[in-house]
């Protein structure tokens, strides 16, 4: 029996087996990652494996999605199901982005704590919300709406081994190895002509719209190692001759300890494609639809964290604000902030409760009976804190990673009416519970701290 665990560990790997052979340059950032990881563990031991064990590290990846209807999402939550993937967090990238972005998204991932710890893969989907007057006229959402309803991105053969795996937790060696085939084979770039008049008639709306509906298959946008230092990275792939965008996202270099998400990305090369001409003709043309993205990742913030956080970016673009400044100025500017507001250590993390961490009895504890509370547990001695590494994404860093990756603006009327949908109308298209990343977190925090109080023999809270 194939578990679903092996089925996620096993897609993630042929995932970036197909992506590799589709953009050469994934390769290469994957080489520097790894090779970058390697010098951050023999620099810092230990140290270096606090959020992860380097063996989850080197395996972790992130992919990105993108699909047309509620139909379509409902069949891609069956396929993550199989392999213990659950959509965790919202996100309404039509209000994050300042370009056309016609879409709401979430992200397939594990929820426990161990199945993290054993292979964390996640995929970042994105749903196309074709009932948007901003985005899309009358006429034209008619005929998206049928382009989509006519096209199958997923063969009724994966969808009946998804469902059977995740009624019986696994598949069998020769079902396994169906499911994966097929399952990878559908995210692959389709050879498929494209139909130019209807692709470009997208495009003026929104770039993300065409990449989506103008096409009859879906794929893999970018596969996103992880790396423990994303500020050598940068300089890395650069010297490598490959132009990354011009920042790293999210948190800057600072003294403290690493929080939430970095990241930053390369723009992927033109792909040749075919197209069909409006008259009839098939000619050879190329797309820039996919990119390279890399990321580090620190530890999950609490609401009361994300709440500074989002007040620092804030204070971040007032400061910036009419000032035309560079990645080094920007970076100087938002450290600035940090350090006057942002704790340092991670106990002062913990005791302000900005950051989650996990509980843990220590080995070698003082003898007579402990203390009650958590905080003389710890300044005694008894017990330790371990950080609980952030799992999920940033719309704003998303955004951001739309925007670098399109080819125009696009064009969204901002007089005409939005179409209201949130998580309850993304949870309702999913047909499962749409989770809250910070309740997950909450929930792997409590754990600790219960088997921490029946260790040292303390009653519960
Ligand atoms: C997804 C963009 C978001 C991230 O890492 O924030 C994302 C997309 O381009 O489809 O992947
Ligand atoms: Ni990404």
């Amino acid at each position: 029996m194939v578990d679903a665990t092996a089925l996620r560990a096993a897609f993630a790997r042929r995932l970036s087996a197909m992506y590799g052979t589709e953009v050469p340059a994934y390769t290469t950032l994957v080489e520097v990652s790894q090779e970058v990881n390697r010098e951050v563990l023999a620099r810092m031991g230990a140290d270096a494996e606090r959020l992860g064990s380097i063996g989850r590290v080197t395996a972790e990846r992130h992919g990105a999605i993108r699909v047309g209807t509620p139909a379509e999402l409902a069949q891609v939550a069956r396929i993550f199901g199989a392999m213990g993937m659950y959509p965790v967090g919202f996100y309404d990238l039509r209000e994050a982005a300042s370009s056309s972005v016609p879409v709401v998204s979430t992200a397939f991932r594990p929820v426990e704590a161990d199945e993290l710890a054993a292979n964390p893969f996640r995929v970042f989907t994105s749903m196309l919300v074709t009932g948007d007057r901003r985005f899309f006229g009358e006429d034209l959402r008619r005929r998206l709406e049928a382009f989509l309803e006519a096209r199958r991105l997923f063969p009724p053969r994966l969808l009946e081994l998804a469902d059977r795996a995740e009624a019986e937790g696994g598949l069998d060696d020769a079902a396994a190895e169906e499911f994966l085939t097929l399952a990878t084979r559908s995210f692959e770039l389709s050879r498929e002509p494209v139909s130019r008049g209807w692709y470009a008639e997208l495009e003026r709306v929104s770039a993300v719209a065409a990449d989506i509906g103008g096409v009859p298959s879906t794929h893999v946008n970018h596969l996103t190692p992880r790396v423990l230092d994303i500020d050598a990275l940068y300089a890395r792939m650069s010297a490598r001759g490959i132009t990354m965008i011009d920042a790293i996202q999210g948190p800057p270099r600072w003294s403290g300890p690493d929080l939430l998400l970095r990241q930053t990305s390369f723009r992927a090369l033109a792909e040749p494609r075919l197209f069909r001409e409006d008259d009839g003709r098939i000619a050879e043309d190329d797309l820039r639809v996919r990119f390279g993205e890399v990321e580090a990742r620190g530890i999950a913030v609490t609401p009361a964290g994300r709440a500074l956080y989002d007040e620092l970016a804030a204070a971040l673009d007032d400061a910036l604000a009419g000032r035309r400044v560079d990645a080094e100025e920007r970076n100087a500017v938002a450290a600035g902030l940090w350090e006057a507001r942002v704790p340092r250590t991670e106990a002062e993390l913990a005791a302000r409760d900005l950051a989650y961490f996990t509980f843990h009895a220590v080995q070698d504890r003082p003898s007579g009976p402990p203390p009650a509370g958590l905080a003389e547990l710890l300044a005694g001695g008894w017990v330790s804190a371990r950080p609980i590494v952030y799992e999920d994404f940033l719309p704003r860093s998303a955004a951001g990673i739309f925007q670098s990756n399109l080819t125009s603006d696009g064009a969204k009327d901002v007089t005409a009416a939005g179409a209201d949908f949130g998580p309850d109308e993304l949870a309702g298209v999913l047909g499962r519970t749409l989770h809250d990343p910070y309740e997950l977190y909450a929930a792997i925090r409590a754990e600790s701290l219960a088997r921490v109080r029946e260790e040292l023999g303390l009653p519960g809270e």
